[in-house]
């Protein structure tokens, strides 16, 4: 087989946790990373105050969870609702929790510091979103950088949420010292409360949209992300639970003439002033207001006056219009079928800092090796040229695009599925298209015509054909 960057890291924590056996609080550690190694995929979603993390984390969920306290907090998957909290330095406690309408209500004790550290809060929560991963809600990614470096030690992957995309809201995002190659290669940005963009114009995400695209086509993103989606975060949580009540004031909404009722849409102040001409009450009005902002009240009338959107329907709608839906199928193709690679990557960094807190006499090995699989794993230069090829950074025909993501096992990892025959491929014929797809990615990794960018793509591609012969070559001969 293949000898993957999870079977490096496998190897190597094994092979720590025996050399540390004698040491307790190192043993403890190494153990701590196997179990998070074999555990879910942790998913932070971090990002500048107010940029709505929280609210991305209830839509992702598909509840009212978040926000609980003001640390870090865990979400993941359990049958029953429940919190813990995780003081620094003290036992940790059970908080008191209630189901309400929308999620989750947690009791966070008033003598929590909120200027101090207030340790960890983990949230079980039955919901399929967390089935394949934690999700965790941070504070604030201020300057200073602690919470960025929490973030990097305790996550596999990042959602960073920014609404603008000023290079001071992106400073957090700057590759550390001494960073490997593929160092973006766990972070998605978020052009977050989208609906925003443009003063809440009813075009406003599509307009997010072309500037989250045009950042990410740039090549100067190259090393910082992996691609950009534009979402509301709002708009998406607010779809997933509509309720009947609200539905019918937005279709009371709806009837009026737009020609009416296009002014009032216009401002806040006019959306939930006296002289409203419809007979949707004025608390109604404000809690519409804070369920979709002005732009999703637009949006989702609209939608009713002129496509007809019945209670079924609305949500679907609104949710496509969210972004939310990208934002999941990023999150799908470029973390969670690479969950192996970016445990790996966390359980090799996580070993380099024990390597270096701990110094063992015998550990020179052990660090070359962590290093070298570090610096060297061609898998996650496979996921920077998927992440480069799905937003357009890299440019190639369609075929070939096509044909690089599949080799590079951006439809799924197996040698099937790599090689365009997932059901059944003798090894003969495998090793003829293996050998049949390295030649012409030869051919283009040294095509004088191609542009440099071209040509580094090409020899990823031909990398991995190279790693999948020698995979077949294992295989026939057991
Ligand atoms: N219009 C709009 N408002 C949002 C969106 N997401 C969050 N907000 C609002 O922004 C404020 C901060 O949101 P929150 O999720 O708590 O942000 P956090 O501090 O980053 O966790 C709240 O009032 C939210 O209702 C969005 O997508 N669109
Ligand atoms: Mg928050």
């Amino acid at each position: 087989m293949r000898a993957t960057l999870a079977d490096r890291a496998w190897y190597l924590l094994t092979t720590a946790l025996r050399m540390y056996r004698d040491h307790a609080d190192a043993a403890d550690w190494m153990r701590h990373q196997i179990d998070r190694f074999e555990g879910a995929l942790r998913i932070a979603v971090t990002g500048p105050a107010c940029s709505g993390k929280s609210t991305l984390i209830n839509a992702l969920v598909g509840d009212e969870v978040a926000p609980v306290g003001t640390g870090f907090v865990w979400y993941q998957d359990g049958p029953t609702p429940r919190a813990t909290l995780y003081p620094p330095g003290e036992a940790e406690r059970e908080l008191p929790v209630t189901r309400v309408e929308r999620g989750l209500r947690v009791e966070v004790p008033g003598w929590l510091p909120a200027d101090a550290d207030p340790g960890e809060i983990v949230v079980d929560w039955p919901a399929r979103a967390l089935r394949h991963a934690v999700l965790i809600d941070t504070p604030a990614a201020d300057l200073d950088g602690g919470t960025m470096a929490r973030v990097r030690a305790d996550a596999d992957a990042v959602v960073y949420a920014t609404p603008t995309v000023a290079e001071a809201d992106l400073l957090p995002l700057r590759p550390g010292p001494g960073s490997s190659p593929g160092a973006m290669v766990d972070t998605i940005l978020v052009l977050s409360r989208a609906d925003e963009v443009g003063g809440s114009r009813i075009d406003a995400l599509s307009g997010a949209r072309v500037i989250a695209r045009r950042r990410d086509r740039g090549i100067a993103v190259r090393g910082r992300w992996q691609t950009v989606v534009a979402v509301s975060g709002l708009l998406a949580h607010t779809a997933r639970t509509l309720s009947e009540a609200e539905y019918a004031a937005l279709a009371a909404l709806a009837a009026q003439p737009g020609a009416d009722l296009a002014g009032h849409l216009l401002s806040v102040d006019r959306f939930t002033g006296q002289a409203f001409p419809v007979p949707v009450d004025a608390p109604t009005r404000a809690a519409l207001l804070d369920r979709l902002g002005l732009f999703g009240v637009r949006l989702a009338s609209t939608l009713i006056r002129t496509d007809g959107a019945s209670q079924d329907t609305l949500p679907g709608l609104l949710l496509q219009h969210s972004g939310l839906i990208e934002l999941r199928d990023a999150v799908r193709e470029l973390f969670l079928d690479r969950r192996q690679v970016l445990k790996a990557r966390s359980a090799l960094r996580g070993l380099r800092m024990a390597v270096q807190v701990w110094p063992h006499p015998d550990a020179g090995e052990l660090s070359a090796g962590i290093e070298q699989a570090l610096a060297s794993g061609h898998e996650l230069r496979e996921l920077a040229l998927l992440a480069s090829l799905r937003a357009g950074r890299t440019r190639l025909s369609a075929e070939r695009t096509d044909e690089a993501r599949r080799l590079i096992g951006g439809y799924g990892d197996d040698i099937g599925t790599r090689l365009g025959a997932p059901e059944y491929l003798d090894p003969t014929r495998a090793g003829t298209l293996t050998e049949e797809s390295l030649h012409r990615w030869r051919g283009d990794a040294e095509n004088g015509t191609l542009t440099e960018d071209q040509r580094r793509a090409a020899r990823t591609v031909v990398r991995s054909c190279e790693g999948l012969l020698t995979e077949l070559a294992h295989t026939d001969r057991r």
